[in-house]
């Protein structure tokens, strides 16, 4: 497929996501920045790449396209098996994709920076309002995510056993963007024990967002 490009955007949690799972696999790729504030991710030219609009987007020299951060990493772990992001037996895969997706198809969608500028244009929301409503959005399933890590003994170090995998990423971008609302994490004593593992980790840390080109 040849040489890769990612497309994305320091603070984008779901961007996060692809870079922590590029380093894990130690994948190379060049790093194209879009800034979501500047609405670059809106123009012609990152249009042609992805019609979604969205970041990330991974792109070969070959000319395939994968967006979507799951869909991505799914890919990687396919193609790259060491190290796995998913277990080996098909009910710890599910329980991974069930901890992931709490995050990326309950949290993540509703939190978007669309959605945040909607309620602000559409509805005429404060960033007090803003910022309430994404606390709200985190809690409700932050809550659930919490009682569901601590009451399994699946979960080790990490999200499931002692090694890092799909759900452990999905957390710690979230957890990363939780700060920029003030997200108070006391309740959530077994996700900040996860996510304080993660970043002991080179790959985490190397793609966290104030370690990007484009970090402000
Ligand atoms: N489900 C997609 C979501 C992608 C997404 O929404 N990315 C955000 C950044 S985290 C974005 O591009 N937002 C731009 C916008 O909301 O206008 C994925 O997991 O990749």
């Amino acid at each position: 497929m040849g040489e890769v490009v990612l497309h994305n955007y320091f603070r984008s949690s779901t961007s996060y996501r692809v870079r922590i799972a590029l380093a894990m696999k130690g994948i190379d790729y060049r790093y194209a920045a879009h800034h979501l504030r500047h609405s670059e991710h809106r123009g012609e030219a990152y249009l042609s790449v992805n019609p979604q609009g969205l970041v990330p987007a991974l792109v070969w020299s070959d000319g395939t396209m994968i967006a979507q951060s799951m869909a991505i990493m799914e890919f990687l772990d396919e193609t790259v098996s060491e190290p796995p992001l998913l277990p080996a037996d098909a009910p710890g895969r599910a329980r991974v994709r069930m901890l992931s997706q709490m995050i990326a198809c309950e949290i993540h969608p509703v939190n978007n920076l669309r959605i945040l500028n909607a309620l602000k244009e559409r509805y005429g929301a404060d960033d007090a309002e803003v910022g309430a409503w994404f606390r709200h959005w985190v809690n409700a399933t932050f809550e659930p995510l919490e009682k569901m890590l601590a009451e399994n003994p699946q979960t080790g170090v990490f999200c499931h056993g002692d090694a890092p995998g799909m759900a452990d990423i999905c957390l710690v971008a979230q957890v990363a963007n939780n700060k920029r609302f003030d997200v108070d994490m006391t309740p959530y004593p077994v996700i900040q024990r996860i996510y304080d593992a993660c970043m002991e980790l080179e790959a985490f840390r190397k793609a966290a967002p104030m370690n990007q080109p484009d970090a402000e």
